[in-house]
């Protein structure tokens, strides 16, 4: 939070979130960023555990070296039990205690596959992205939770035979359907929309702020830096997602 107006900007989005009623937040890598899980690109991003994902979390890259693929998310998966919520990922989750409490909603979307706006008490997380902490059938649709177990190679399915995967989304692969339909509703029925912590390169998730923009939503944005959707929010706030996210709590509430 350092350029001029950003006192005046904090002050808006408060303006914005106390007068609403349904909220709906597309969180990315960078809201993970201060809790030590690396982001994917921009600010201190760009490698996972070395690989690029752009290589790796793709089809191709599992058809390429399935034990590799396999060992890159066995290690980020190990990493993920030593790491704890943040400052962001708790005022996600108070913000939907405190807009339940009267009578609203906030919902978060998320991209990122941690699970760690569920360990802040976050509720009904919609997961675009899947999850870290889960494998599942590339051939039925049964769905295991792994936590962070390591898993040097993929079991079979218990139920047909088949392989298990990361049940994470790949480029090029659809998103859990109904998930994705779910977000879409709540990007449509919210009256602010906030962008968290993303890039906001990757589609269909960036598209999300188009929906709620389209439907009246007002829009803010938290980032470290600008992105493709800061020319297209009402209120842009540069900062440190841990401390703009709880900034906008303060004097938001009637
Ligand atoms: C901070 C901070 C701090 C840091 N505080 N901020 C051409 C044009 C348009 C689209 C396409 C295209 N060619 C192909 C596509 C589609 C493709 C796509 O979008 N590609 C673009 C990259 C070009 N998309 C897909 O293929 C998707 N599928 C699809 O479209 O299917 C069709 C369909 C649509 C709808 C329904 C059904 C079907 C699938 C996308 C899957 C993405 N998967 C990954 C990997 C997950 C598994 C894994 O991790 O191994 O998901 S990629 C990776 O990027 C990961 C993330 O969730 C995703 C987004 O990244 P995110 O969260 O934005 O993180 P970063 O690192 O990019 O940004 C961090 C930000 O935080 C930065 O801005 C920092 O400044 C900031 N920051 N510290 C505040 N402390
Ligand atoms: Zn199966």
């Amino acid at each position: 939070m350092n350029d001029r107006d950003s006192t005046g900007d904090v002050n808006r989005a408060r303006a914005l979130l106390r007068e609403a009623t349904n909220v709906t937040v597309l969180t990315g890598a960078g809201v993970s960023a201060e809790s030590g899980v690396p982001t994917y690109r921009g600010a201190g991003g760009g490698l996972w555990g070395g690989l690029r994902v752009e290589d790796w979390a793709t089809p191709e890259g599992y058809a390429r070296d399935r034990p590799r693929v396999w060992t890159w998310y066995s290690d980020r998966r190990v990493q993920l039990a030593d790491v704890r919520p943040n400052a962001a990922h708790r005022a996600l989750a108070e913000l939907q205690r405190r807009l339940a409490a009267r009578g609203g909603r906030a919902t978060i979307v998320t991209q990122n596959i941690d699970a760690l706006h569920q360990a802040a008490g976050a509720q009904d997380v919609l997961e675009l992205h899947g999850s870290l902490l889960r494998i599942r059938c590339e051939q039925c649709m049964r769905r295991e939770y792994v936590g962070c177990k390591p898993l040097e190679h993929g079991p079979t399915c218990p139920d047909c035979g088949a392989a298990m995967r990361p049940d994470v989304v790949w480029f090029g692969e659809s998103l859990p359907m109904k998930v994705w339909h779910a977000a879409v509703d709540a990007a449509a029925a919210c009256d602010v929309f906030i962008t968290a912590g993303t890039s906001a390169v990757v589609y269909p998730a960036a598209g999300l702020l188009d929906v709620a923009k389209g439907r009246g939503a007002r829009t803010i944005e938290v980032n470290l830096e600008a992105t493709p959707a800061s020319g297209a929010v009402d209120v842009s706030l540069l900062g440190r997602a841990g401390d703009v996210l709880p900034e906008l709590l303060d004097g938001a509430d009637p």
